[in-house]
């Protein structure tokens, strides 16, 4: 692997949206917002004014010990928590557990900070003003010795340090990770932040496995119908019950209950066509309405090649299953914008 998770956060409207892809602790710690670095598309903002919490979590394929894990995003403060160590801006986990973790204090200053609270590296000595977008980019290396941290700001090393003790316990892997936590419950150490464009990468695999520089995910949605299109809409076409920027639920939808049936999709133009495409990722919000089980799987399909995910298996609540591709299936090789601006999906039923 090396990007390991993609989050664009266009897909969302309502916190029940965020929480079909993520655990929301608390109710009205996350929000969507029109608000956006590039002026398209949604964000996600933190605004919670009481009660420690741990974010926006996400498990990631296990990253062994020894490969440097990173991460992407855009970030503005619209205002500052209390202290240090008590807004971790992005954990890097082993399960429930931060092992290291960029942390902001009261007068945006960063530092990285241990199982949460405890510092392990300078506070770096520039602050990010209030409400300015920022392109963050953040490197660590869990070890109990020989660890190490670095964040870029712009593209821009704001902070590094080495040889330093990054792990808090466990066995030193990283298979989670946490946008926006609250360490402290005091509703006077929280502070709000706005975050877009969400990628997470580690330095195994031949492609993306160094730092990205500045990234922007781009949602498209369902357009029209292709073949081939076995499953049934509840009204209207294939893709008009599926294309809705703010999820529907149970209101459109299409279904099979039958092995193998699928359905494949053109995709609505993107805003702009990338010069680069560190991958392209294929989402699906799903659910099955009888006990059994049931799986779906989705991907790409580019030119008449398809690439599909593993058998992605459905509760009974609506949840969002995110696959990444990080080569283009036709060619075996990294994504031209040309050829990620063609690509269709399909999503069928794999059990
Ligand atoms: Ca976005
Ligand atoms: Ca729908």
């Amino acid at each position: 692997m090396s990007i390991l998770h993609i989050e664009g956060f266009d897909q969302y409207a309502t916190q029940a949206d965020i929480a079909s892809a993520y655990a929301v602790p608390n109710p009205g710690s996350f929000e969507t917002r029109t608000d956006t670095p590039l002026g398209r598309g949604r964000s996600v903002r933190h605004n919670r004014t009481s009660g420690a919490h741990a974010g926006l979590t996400k498990a990631i394929p296990s990253v062994a010990q020894g490969a440097y894990v990173g991460s992407s995003f855009w970030l503005k403060v619209e205002s500052y928590p209390y202290g240090h160590g008590y807004c971790n801006i992005i954990q890097f986990r082993e399960g429930s557990t931060s092992h290291i973790c960029l942390d902001l204090d009261d007068k945006g200053f960063l530092q990285f900070v241990r199982g949460g609270s405890s510092s392990v590296s300078p506070i770096f000595n520039r602050p990010l003003d209030l409400n300015v977008w920022y392109h963050v980019e953040v490197r660590v290396l869990v070890s109990d010795a020989t660890g190490e941290v670095e964040v870029r700001i712009n593209g821009e090393t704001w902070g590094a340090a080495s040889g330093l003790d990054t792990q808090y316990g466990g066995t030193g892997v990283l298979d989670n990770v946490a946008l926006f936590c609250s360490v402290s419950s005091s509703s006077s150490r929280q502070g709000v932040y706005v975050g877009d464009s969400w990628v997470v990468w580690d330095t195994q695999g031949t492609t993306n496995n160094d730092w990205l520089g500045d990234v922007e995910v781009l949602t498209s949605l369902p357009s029209g119908d292709d073949t081939p299109g076995t499953w049934v809409a509840n009204t209207g076409a294939l893709w008009e019950a599926i294309d809705e920027a703010d999820p529907d639920g149970d209101t459109t939808y299409i279904s099979s209950s039958t092995l193998d049936d699928a359905a494949t999709f053109t995709m609505g133009a993107l805003p702009v066509t990338p010069e680069r495409v560190l991958a392209v990722s294929s989402q699906v919000l799903a659910r099955k309405d009888d006990s059994g089980p049931r799986s779906i799987a989705h991907g790409v399909v580019s030119g008449a090649v398809e690439a599909l995910s593993e058998d992605q298996s459905l509760g009974l609540t609506y949840g969002l299953t995110t696959v990444v591709f990080e080569q283009d299936p036709a060619t075996a090789a990294p994504w031209t914008g040309a050829a990620a601006q063609a690509v269709k999906t399909k999503v069928k039923v794999s059990v």
